[in-house]
């Protein structure tokens, strides 16, 4: 085969393949038994597949490897032969008709801080399963139906450490958003920076549905893009689910996304040669050519929910510099502890004065900075939803930060000193994030622009030689202070305009480094950053509580042009007091909580270290712990639950806020049980139902369950209806709870029903899942379906109710 990467400079447009799963099925695979078990014992089967799409016009076939590391293959699999031995099977039934895609899905694990697993060990199980894939003959690794940003970027990252091969991604959105809350710009965002070789989107809605998802990709999207929509939605019929949408009408459906500019069209669940033949069909005369992006080229960093991007000609951006322990005992006493509880208060409080980014650096005396930053890093991220920036003098500190952080932090920096570009710019390309370059070179600091300019210009260049795309890099002007160096604040303005009209480059500075050892040093900050966002500065390091400095950002952006109709400057200063009134109200990223004084707040803000004070001082007050729960606790969740169903709140956050539930709970166990009449929690016994070992969601479940006061056993995943059904018996549960992902494994579902009916028990039975829908429910018998968590306490409670009642 020629090259893939060349194949994608051409001008078509060409078809990757439809599903693999449905017409497994068609050809024996049972339900319940994995793909990828099915695929080594049948390889003429899954090479059949292979061929049919490729008559049917596919120029790249995917392989059958969506579930194949180590986490998720059962049956005495090793991913690395199994990935070896499917790729040599599409590779074979391919030839030189088609590319090979080794395929790699989601792990069902995450990583911390929501799930268990470490950065490390998830690019490691992806790596060994690219390995095999790359030995196996694949000639691009596509990485698909993600779900979590942190977990396709470590996919990405393994297949770089494996090798060069190209790399395609592709994440599915739900209403606009992934499961864990990156919406679709953000993906590009961070997977451009990765510099992946095509971007996509896969599964979950028809082609009409997908078409916002591909809108809002748009803006900054300068990587060839593709799209893998099902064939409609599903619907259930008999023990299937179905996907309706017929060949032509998908055909008819895709043509926008080709008029768009994508560079590929594919299928996901329920496509089948005759849809991808029909969609070639449609594009085979398109000449292509990539859009120009609507959105001038920037730096943008990310999180795993937010992007901020950093442009000469654009809005400042604010980069809180408070979690520093320069000159503030308290926090670096904390750090020097392992403790951040002070570090926590100063990222809230920027992140309520209007931060964009928040630095973060624990350099200090006695601390060792490559265990403290990531391990800060990864409670930060699920604390703010705004990007970090990673800062460091230390190498492997920046490296395990970098392995923390969930999306394309900003790395401060890389200074001029020997070697630091050679080690610290590759890291920066490999981890795909951009990073502050420093003008320091040696002893002598470069006082004029041309001198700052002639290290610059230095250091660009051996960027450009280690292959570090010029998106990456923001300048640091390098503010001197201006009382020991009157001259330096104009050569800085020199070097802010330089960059922006000669390399349109951004520039970043430390803003308070001006008017050190001077009077009034605000007044000085707020006129030095006025002058430097004239000449360009895209953005400044320092306190955003500073009220002088927010307004003077705030007037400049409309005299510059940058705030329309002075809409944010009307929004937040209509009612601005010459005497310093209050500081306009920002938008809190915490909840909306702006301080947090109740037990309820604590619970919405997801701050456990801040809730015992709070419950401490409640039980002084001689208030009875089960009102606590009742009349505190409980409907704060409940709230919590209802910002997640309005998609203020994502996963992380939800997850956050249980686990403050989980510690209040704790500490209020032992007054719980000293107050006699200790009600009695309703049971629920939950499983994920037989041949089925997913448990993502159903741990999900359990632990909104938990927190809203049911008694949950769990009996974990791959369950049989017997043994669920046995425990609910012995236990006297009140709700059985039955999760499933696969519609090859949601119909066993209906045994437990029939089981719980036949030994004439009075528990309630509900049923989850991706697959599962209030239809499937009604045919099985089930006494309740919920879409998700929080849903999920909502038809418990009633069932719970509805037994307790009769
Ligand atoms: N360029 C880049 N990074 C930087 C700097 C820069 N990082 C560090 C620094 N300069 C910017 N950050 C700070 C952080 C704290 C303070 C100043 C700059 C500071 N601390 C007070 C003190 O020292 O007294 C404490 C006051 C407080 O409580 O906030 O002023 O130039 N790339």
């Amino acid at each position: 085969m020629p090259d893939f990467r060349r194949f994608l400079k051409e001008r078509n447009v060409f078809a990757f393949d439809g599903g693999m799963g449905t017409l497994l099925q068609a050809r024996g695979l049972q339900p319940g038994q994995s793909p990828e078990a099915f695929g080594m014992a049948h390889p003429d089967i899954v090479a059949d597949i292979h061929r049919e799409y490729i008559n049917a016009g596919a120029r790249v076939v995917t392989t059958n490897t969506f579930g194949g590391t180590d986490f998720k293959l059962d049956s005495g699999l090793d991913a690395f032969s199994f990935n070896r031995e499917m790729a040599a099977v599409a590779r074979k039934a391919a030839g030189d008709r088609a590319f090979v895609a080794g395929s790699v899905g989601p792990t069902g694990q995450f990583c911390k801080p929501l799930g268990d697993l470490t950065f490390r060990e998830l690019v490691e199980a992806f790596a060994k399963q690219i390995r095999g894939l790359a030995e196996g003959g694949a000639d691009l690794v596509i990485v698909e139906t993600q779900f979590d940003l942190a977990e396709c970027r470590a996919a990405v990252i393994a297949a770089r450490e494996v090798g060069n091969l190209p790399v395609a991604t592709s994440m599915t959105f739900e209403d606009g958003v992934s499961l864990t809350g990156t919406r679709p710009l953000t993906y590009v965002d961070t997977m451009q920076n990765l510099g992946v070789d095509l971007i996509g989107t896969n599964c979950s809605a028809g082609p009409e549905g997908m078409l916002e998802v591909f809108k809002a990709m748009m803006p900054r999207l300068r990587t060839p893009f593709f799209a893998e929509p099902n064939a409609g939605l599903p619907e259930l019929e008999g023990d299937q689910t179905v996907f309706r949408l017929g060949p032509e009408d998908f055909a008819r459906q895709i043509r926008p996304f080709v008029e768009m500019g994508a560079k590929s069209i594919g299928g996901c669940c329920g496509t089948t040669p005759e849809h991808i033949r029909c969609a070639c069909k449609e594009f085979e005369n398109a000449t292509w050519t990539m859009p120009e992006a609507t959105e001038a080229r920037s730096l943008v960093v990310t999180s795993r929910s937010q992007s901020v991007a950093l442009h000469p000609s654009r809005r400042s951006k604010i980069i809180g510099e408070r979690i520093n322990p320069t000159g503030k005992k308290q926090l670096t006493a904390e750090l020097q502890a392992g403790q951040y509880t002070e570090a926590f208060r100063l990222a809230k409080e920027q992140v309520e004065s209007g931060a964009h980014i928040l630095d973060v650096n624990v350099g200090a005396p006695m601390v060792e900075e490559h265990r403290l930053l990531p391990d800060l890093v990864s409670s930060l991220v699920s604390r703010v939803q705004m990007p970090l920036c990673l800062d460091s003098t230390n190498i492997d500190a920046i490296r395990a930060g970098l392995e923390a952080y969930p999306g394309s932090p900003l790395v401060n920096s890389i200074s001029g000193e020997p070697g630091r570009m050679q080690e610290l710019g590759p890291l920066c390309k490999h981890y795909g994030a951009p990073f502050i370059m420093l003008p320091l070179q040696g002893r002598k600091l470069p006082v004029t622009a041309s001198e700052r300019l002639a290290v610059i210009e230095e250091l660009l260049q051996e960027a450009d030689s280690l292959g570090i795309p010029r998106h990456l890099i923001i300048v640091d002007a390098l503010v001197l202070t201006v009382s020991s160096k009157p001259e330096s604040a104009k050569a800085c303005l020199d070097v802010i305009r330089h960059c922006r009209d000669e390399w349109n480059l951004p520039t970043v500075c430390g803003l308070s480094n001006i008017s050190f050892g001077l009077p009034a040093r605000e007044l000085l900050n707020a006129s030095f950053l006025v002058m430097g966002m004239a000449q360009g500065l895209s953005a400044f390091i320092a306190n955003p509580g500073s009220s002088r400095l927010i307004e003077s950002v705030a007037s400049s952006e409309v005299l510059l042009n940058r705030d329309p109709q002075a809409r944010s400057y009307v929004a937040n200063f209509a009612e601005w007091k010459p005497t310093g009134g209050p500081l306009p109200g920002r938008d809190s990223h915490l909840g909306g909580a702006k301080k947090v004084e109740s037990l309820g707040d604590a619970v919405i803000a997801g701050v456990g270290d801040e809730i015992l004070p709070l419950i401490d001082a409640e039980l002084e007050k001689d208030r009875d712990p089960f009102d606590l729960v009742d009349a505190d606790l409980i409907p704060a969740i409940t709230e919590v639950g209802e910002k997640y169903e309005r998609k203020e709140y994502f996963l992380p956050q939800l997850l956050q806020s249980a686990e403050t539930m989980q510690t209040a709970f704790e500490h209020l166990r032992p007054h719980l049980e000293a107050c006699s009449g200790a009600k009695e929690k309703p049971k629920v016994i939950m499983a994920t139902v037989e041949g089925d070992i997913h448990d993502i969601g159903k741990n999900i479940v359990i632990l909104m369950l938990r927190n809203n006061g049911f008694e949950v056993i769990d009996l974990g995943k791959d369950v049989p209806a017997q043994r669920i059904v046995e425990t609910a018996r012995e236990e006297g549960a009140a709700v059985i709870g039955l999760s499933a992902l696969m519609t090859t494994t949601m119909i066993r579902m209906e045994e437990t029903v029939s089981l719980v009916r036949e030994m004439g028990l009075d528990c309630g039975v509900m049923v989850g899942g991706a697959v599962v829908t209030q239809d499937y429910a009604d045919k099985i018998g089930a006494d309740g379906y919920s879409r998700d968590a929080v849903d999920a306490v909502k038809v418990a409670k009633t069932l719970a109710a509805r037994r307790a009642a009769s």
